[in-house]
C-alpha cells in the first residue's frame, strides 16, 4: 500500500490497518461490509466503502459499483442486498429465500444447507432466467414470485438480492472516486453509471413519494440503514409481529455479537412481517398507502436524496449531460425537506408517519443529515449546529455524534442505532458542516473519530461514552472513511 509521505506514523499505521481491513473483504467483484456479519454485499455500504478505495484501490471502487448496479432492477431499484451466490443460507438472515419466498412452504432453508443461491432454493438459475415482468415494475423473478431477483437492465450475470432499497449515497461515492483520479477510464465507469444512477433517483422520486409533497418514503426501516433507530418505534409499533415466522427461522445476527447490541426479537419480529408484506405483493409500489404497514419519510434517507442530486449534477457535466435539473431537483428536495420534516421546537428533523401524518419526536442522529444539503434556510443551519453541539449530541473532545439523544431516558449506549456511535453517520456530518463553513467543528469531529479508531479500532460502532468497539471488529465503510479523513 502506498502511504502519503506527509502521514506521521500513527496515521500511517492506520492507512494500512484500514486498507488491509478493505483488502481482506474484498471478494474478487465485491467488498462485504464485515466477513463475519454480512457476507453479502450491501447498497449504501458499498458507495462509503468506494469513497475509501478511491484512495487505494480505484479498480476496485468501480468494480464494486458495478457490481452493485449490475443487480439494479429494471424499475430503477437498488436493492440493500446483493446476494453471494457462493454464501450458504445459514450465513445470513434473512438470505436470498426469504427475499424471494422460494424457501420449502415460505419456511426457513433446508438444514443441511442446499439453499444456496445458485442452488434448490427456486432462485433464478442464469442469465434471461429472471426477467421482468412486462409492466415495467421490475418486480418479477424467473419463477414469477415477486421474488427480488432482476437481470440489471438486461445487462451483466442475474443476481439475487433483496426487493428493499437503501440511502442512495453511491452518485457521491461515485464522484468521489472519479475526482480522485480523473482519467479516461474513470469517465468510462462514469458513463456506464450515470443513467443507472438517474434510473435510481427517478424510482425513488415517483414509485416511492406515497405522501405526495415530493419526499420518499421507506417502507421498511432497513431501508434507512439505521435499522432500530427510535425514529421508527412509534411506526413500528402498529405492525403486527411475526413472532411465528421469526420461530421458524434462526436469527444469525446474535450468535456472532451480544444481542444486547442488536435489535431486539420483537423489532426483527415486526421487521419480517413488513418485508412479507412488502414480498407477498410482488414488491409493487403502487396502492403502497391503501396496504403497506410501514411508510416514513425519514430526514436523512431524503437528505441523502438530495446529496445524490448534487452529485449527479458533477457527473453530468463529465458526461456531457445537462446538470441544471440534478440542481433544481436538488433544491426541490432541500425545500420539501425544510417545510414538512424541520420542528422548530427541538431544532431539528424527524421522521414523519406517512400513515398517520404524525411526526415522530424523538431525536435521533438522521434529523441531523439535511446538514449536508447547501442551500438548506440558514436559521436551519444554524438551529442544527447548535443542536449538533449540545449536551444531547455533542461532539466532546474524544466522542464523535452519538446516534440518539444523550440525554433521552431510553438512549441505550450498545444497542445499534439506539445510541452508539458509527462511522459513516458522522462522517456526512463532518461534510455538512464542512458545506456550511462549521470548520472548526468540523475539524474537532474528525480528530475525535480518528481517536477512536485509533484506540479501538475498525469497529462497526461503538460506546457513546467509553468508546470500546462493538458489532463487527473489521468493518468495511469504519476502514473505508478512515482513509478518507487522513487523506
Ligand atoms: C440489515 C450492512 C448493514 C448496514 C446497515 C446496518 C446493518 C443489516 C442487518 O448492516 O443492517 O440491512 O442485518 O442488521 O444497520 O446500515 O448497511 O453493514
Amino acid at each position: 500500500v502506498d502511504v502519503p509521505d506527509r502521514l506521521g506514523e500513527s496515521d500511517a499505521e492506520m492507512w494500512r490497518g484500514a486498507a488491509a481491513i478493505l483488502a481482506a473483504n474484498w471478494t474478487g467483484s465485491h467488498t462485504v461490509p464485515s466477513r463475519t456479519l454480512y457476507p453479502h454485499q450491501w447498497s449504501w455500504d458499498a458507495g462509503f466503502i468506494s469513497v475509501g478505495l478511491a484512495h487505494v484501490a480505484p479498480e476496485r471502487a468501480w468494480r464494486d459499483l458495478r457490481s452493485l448496479f449490475e443487480a439494479q432492477w429494471p424499475d430503477g431499484r437498488v436493492p440493500h442486498i446483493v446476494f453471494d451466490p457462493g454464501v450458504t443460507e445459514r450465513d445470513y438472515f434473512p438470505g436470498p429465500s426469504f427475499w424471494t419466498g422460494n424457501a420449502p412452504n415460505g419456511g426457513p432453508p433446508s438444514p443441511n444447507g442446499a439453499d444456496t443461491a445458485s442452488g434448490n432454493g427456486g432462485a433464478a438459475t442464469g442469465p434471461g432466467g429472471a426477467t421482468a415482468n412486462g409492466n415495467g415494475n421490475g418486480a418479477g423473478t424467473a419463477s414469477g414470485n415477486g421474488g427480488g431477483a432482476a437481470s440489471g437492465n438486461g445487462a451483466g450475470p442475474v443476481r439475487l438480492s433483496s426487493g428493499i432499497v437503501q440511502p442512495p449515497v453511491h452518485a457521491v461515492g461515485a464522484w468521489e472516486v472519479y475526482r480522485r483520479r480523473p482519467d479516461e477510464a474513470a469517465t468510462e465507469e462514469l458513463r456506464w453509471l450515470y443513467p443507472r444512477l438517474v434510473a435510481q433517483q427517478e424510482y425513488l422520486a415517483t414509485a416511492r413519494d406515497v405522501g405526495g409533497a415530493g419526499l420518499a418514503a421507506i417502507v421498511h426501516p432497513w431501508e434507512s440503514g439505521l435499522d432500530n433507530s427510535p425514529a421508527w418505534d412509534e411506526a413500528l409499533a402498529a405492525v403486527p409481529a411475526a413472532v411465528e415466522v421469526l420461530r421458524r427461522y434462526a436469527r444469525r445476527d446474535n450468535q456472532v455479537v451480544s444481542s444486547n447490541h442488536r435489535p431486539t426479537d420483537d423489532d426483527y419480529a415486526r421487521y419480517l412481517s413488513i418485508a412479507l408484506s412488502y414480498r407477498d405483493a410482488g414488491y409493487r409500489d403502487a396502492d403502497l398507502a391503501d396496504r403497506h404497514p410501514f411508510l416514513v419519510e425519514c430526514p436523512g434517507f431524503n437528505a441523502l436524496r438530495g446529496a445524490a442530486e448534487l452529485a449527479l449534477a458533477r457527473i453530468a457535466e463529465v458526461v456531457g449531460a445537462d446538470p441544471a435539473p440534478h440542481r433544481e431537483r436538488a433544491g426541490a428536495i432541500t425545500r420539501c425537506l425544510a417545510e414538512r420534516l424541520f420542528d422548530p421546537t427541538t431544532g431539528m428533523f424527524h421522521a414523519l408517519d406517512v400513515r398517520t401524518g404524525r411526526r415522530n419526536q424523538a431525536r435521533c442522529v438522521n434529523g441531523l443529515l439535511p446538514l449536508v444539503l447547501p442551500e438548506l434556510p440558514a436559521g436551519q443551519v444554524d438551529s442544527l449546529v447548535d443542536v449538533l453541539d449540545s449536551a444531547r449530541f455533542g461532539v466532546t473532545a474524544r466522542m464523535p455524534v452519538p446516534s440518539y439523544d444523550r440525554c433521552a431516558a431510553d438512549f441505550d449506549p450498545y444497542r445499534y442505532w439506539r445510541g452508539p456511535v458509527w462511522f459513516n453517520i458522522n462522517w456526512l456530518l463532518r461534510a455538512g458542516l464542512r458545506t456550511h463553513g462549521r470548520d472548526e467543528l468540523a475539524d474537532r469531529l474528525r480528530s475525535a473519530l480518528l481517536d477512536l479508531v485509533r484506540d479501538s479500532g475498525f469497529y462497526e460502532y461503538f460506546h457513546p461514552g467509553s468508546g470500546a468497539g462493538i458489532g463487527s471488529p473489521a468493518f468495511s465503510w469504519t476502514a473505508a472513511l478512515t482513509l478518507d479523513l487522513l487523506a
